[in-house]
């Protein structure tokens, strides 16, 4: 047996009670909840890897032999990210936090559109975008000379490096505070993401193809605990296989009518006489 929604989203009877029921949940989004804002993935046949060398733009070394490049790359997608808004699939997200006693949003994204839209207590595994901190001596940078520049969008382009701010307390370069190809992810931040996939009930994976360690090892970790695995995304990812459910279609189209059916309350059925 299933229930349909208006949308045909289609779900097992026995999945549904166990979406309904749970009072742990974990979500870990990627670029794909974002694709509806209007800010491109990386690994989609449009996406940013498609005309950007991750190696040359999102790596340690890619900064360590051109900070300016990637300074330049990463202030025209900071300039996009702040005219960006959350849309349906990140406001259904805090329709959830609601819903579930026990709720962990862990994102890759740097965007900020999770705590736009409103979701509390964001695990931003990859960082943000719009904090900053010093190359050398890792302390977050609220304000330098040079931070808020404009950015010259033909220049970066065409391939041309852009100004980098110095920190005003000792003068080494400031970068954004997100997490590039080699580097860790904060173990702290990864500690709390993992307690939670340990402990959930459901685990949703969301718009991410599912490739990038260590946040592709979580929904393998909420399986070993026995967690629910619900994947939503157009495409099938190596993921796909695990998953107890999986939707096919984007984000913003299937979350809202999946929450309206996690949340609603049963009809009861007639009772005969
Ligand atoms: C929709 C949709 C719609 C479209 N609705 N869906 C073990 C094995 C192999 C490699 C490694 C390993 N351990 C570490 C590595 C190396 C590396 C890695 O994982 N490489 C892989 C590519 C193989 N990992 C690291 O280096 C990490 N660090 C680390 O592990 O530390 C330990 C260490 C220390 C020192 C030395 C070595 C190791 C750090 C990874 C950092 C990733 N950084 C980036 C850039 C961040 C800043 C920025 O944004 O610029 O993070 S790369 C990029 O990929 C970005 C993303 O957050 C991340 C994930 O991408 P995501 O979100 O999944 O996007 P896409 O484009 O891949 O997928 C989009 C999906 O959405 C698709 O499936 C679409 O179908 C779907 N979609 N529209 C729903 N509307």
């Amino acid at each position: 047996m299933t229930e349909a929604t208006p949308q045909h989203i289609a779900i097992p009877a026995g999945i549904l009670e166990r979406l309904r029921s749970a009072k742990s949940v974990a979500v870990l989004t990627g670029a794909g909840v974002s694709a509806e804002s209007g800010i491109p993935t990386f690994r989609d046949k449009d996406g940013l890897w498609a005309n950007f060398d991750p190696q040359k733009y999102a790596s340690v070394e890619g900064w360590a032999a051109n900070p300016q490049l990637m300074w330049g790359w990463y202030g025209v997608r900071r300039d996009a990210m702040r005219q960006a808004r959350p849309n349906p699939a990140h406001i259904a997200l805090c329709r959830l936090e609601d819903y579930y006693p026990d709720f962990t949003l862990v994102t890759q994204n740097i965007d900020n559109l999770h705590r736009l839209a409103g979701s509390t207590d964001v695990l931003e595994l990859h960082g943000n975008i719009f904090h900053f901190r010093c190359s050398e001596e890792h302390t977050l940078i609220e304000d330098a000379p040079g931070l808020d520049a404009p950015v010259d969008a033909e220049a970066v382009a065409r391939g041309e490096g852009q100004e980098v701010p110095r920190c005003p307390t000792c003068g080494a370069l400031v970068r954004p505070d997100v997490v590039w190809f080699g580097e860790s992810v904060e173990a702290a931040i990864y500690t709390r993401a993992s307690a939670a996939t340990k402990r959930c009930d459901v685990f949703f994976i969301i718009g991410t193809s599912s490739i990038v360690q260590p946040a592709a090892l979580l929904p393998y970790l909420a399986q070993r605990h026995h967690a629910l695995l619900v994947e939503i995304n157009p495409e099938p990812t190596p993921l796909s296989a695990l998953a107890d459910l999986a939707l096919r279609g984007p984000a913003g189209a299937i979350l809202p009518p999946l929450v309206d059916l996690i949340t609603a309350t049963p009809t009861p059925s007639p009772t005969l006489p």
